[in-house]
């Protein structure tokens, strides 16, 4: 009984009880319902992960986060166009042991915690929901498994996607967001800058990328928000390489591909470096197309705008047309077609936060503007990536303080 009661005194010290993020939290469920009038939305968060979770441990599906701030496994939400409901699991002593103290349904403070002022167990959750699906529509985030336990309580009623409804609301970030937005950023450009200060010919790739994981776990990050991709020589030209193995030379080029989770935020920075200090004249051409139409893209960004596609009005469009516009390949073609992929992404819970691909860009969204080439019978793989958040006229760019110049870069790196 004193082991328990000492359990429960370290869960409740350990659950931050934030009273600004609460009220952003209900302010969220206020403006889904209210996008969605008429119909209920039940979500299940994760699960306590079972044996694959050893690996990863138990992060909150991100969709639930955003509108609960809840960190534990287990919980479950319905919205009506006039009431919420939180279900949480009972707690289990047994597994506790293993994970540690959670917050059950009867526990004081759990209102306190959760922002819900009534909270059920989690068996009552199939009931209430069929009671409460009577003749609604019911959104559900279908394309993820947690979905299973509203199908399994609706038996049969169809489910329409509550992704995409969401993802509008996650796609402007609010005052808070963005600062925890800079600081995931400005612990990746530590990280970054960490990994750079290995650099030299006869050093691994995991050598950068365990740089990169010290600084910014040590800073209090949770974890890489991607698997980190340091690629060097070859390697610089798969896209999303995170071997991380090879031994970097002298006279290649190093494509740095990472970033950080901090307090559930992501950032995702991209530099592009010679690995012994100085760009051939041929790496630094193409570095410098890259960069030209990075800037381009930067300069023509505000709200109206389309990040990826093609067409006018689009910035994936400016920048493969600036490609298209500056050097060429050994065959004296453009060099449009080693620009693989689009533009960016949109960035915030999520590393690629999800986004509704029919809204253009609007104040307050947080992207990436990050063109590559990619020339494999050159050796060369450019890329560079910035953080960027929508302004009313323009951008402001979070991720100026990582040298991203090719002198500024040659100057950072050498020894
Ligand atoms: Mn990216």
């Amino acid at each position: 009984m004193v082991r328990l009661f000492l359990l429960w005194a370290i869960a409740a010290s350990t659950f931050a009880i934030d009273p600004a993020g609460l009220a952003e939290h209900a302010h969220r469920r206020a403006a889904l319902r209210k996008a969605l009038p008429d119909a209920i939305v039940a979500l299940a968060g994760d699960g306590e992960p079972d044996r694959g979770g050893l690996r990863a441990g138990f992060f909150q599906e991100s969709n639930f986060f955003y509108l609960t701030g809840w960190r534990e496994p287990g919980a479950m939400l319905i919205l009506t166009p006039d009431a919420e409901y939180f279900f949480l699991p009972a707690r289990n002593q047994v597994r506790e042991r293993y994970t540690g103290p959670k917050i059950g349904p009867e526990d004081a403070g759990a209102a306190q915690a959760s922002g819900f002022p009534n909270i059920a167990g989690a068996k009552a959750f199939p009931e209430k929901l069929r009671e409460l699906a009577r003749g609604r529509t019911v959104y559900a985030l279908t394309k993820h498994p947690s979905a299973d336990k509203v199908r399994q309580a609706l038996d049969g009623q169809t489910l329409q996607d509550a992704a995409l409804p969401i993802a509008r609301l996650r796609m402007v970030k609010s005052a808070r967001e963005l600062s925890l937005i800079q600081a995931a950023t400005d612990a990746s450009i530590a990280a970054h800058r960490a990994a750079w200060s290995r650099i030299a010919a006869g050093v691994h790739e995991y050598q950068l990328a365990a740089a990169f994981l010290h600084t910014m776990l040590d800073r209090g990050c949770e974890r890489p928000a991607y698997a980190p991709i340091v690629g060097a020589g070859p390697n610089a030209i798969i896209l999303h390489y995170s071997a991380n193995r090879r031994r970097m030379d002298a006279g290649e080029l190093l494509l740095i591909d990472a970033g950080a989770e901090c307090s559930a935020y992501a950032a995702d920075l991209t530099r592009t470096l010679p690995v012994n200090g100085k760009f051939t004249p041929r790496q630094r051409e193409i570095y410098e197309i890259v960069l030209g139409a990075q800037k381009a893209a930067i300069a023509a960004a505000r709200p109206g705008m389309k990040l990826t596609g093609h067409g006018e009005g689009t910035l994936n469009q400016i920048a493969l047309d600036y490609v298209n516009r500056h050097g060429k390949d050994r065959n004296g073609e453009k060099l449009g077609k080693y620009y693989l992929h689009q533009l960016g992404h949109h960035v915030g819970l999520d590393v690629h936060d999800p986004a509704d691909p029919d809204m253009t860009l609007q104040p307050g969204m947080v992207v990436t503007i990050e063109p590559g080439l990619y020339i494999p019978e050159e050796n060369i793989g450019v890329r560079i990536e910035d953080m960027v958040l929508i302004t009313e006229n323009g951008v402001r760019v979070l991720s100026t303080a990582l040298p991203r110049e090719p002198g500024a870069v040659e100057k950072a790196i050498r020894r």
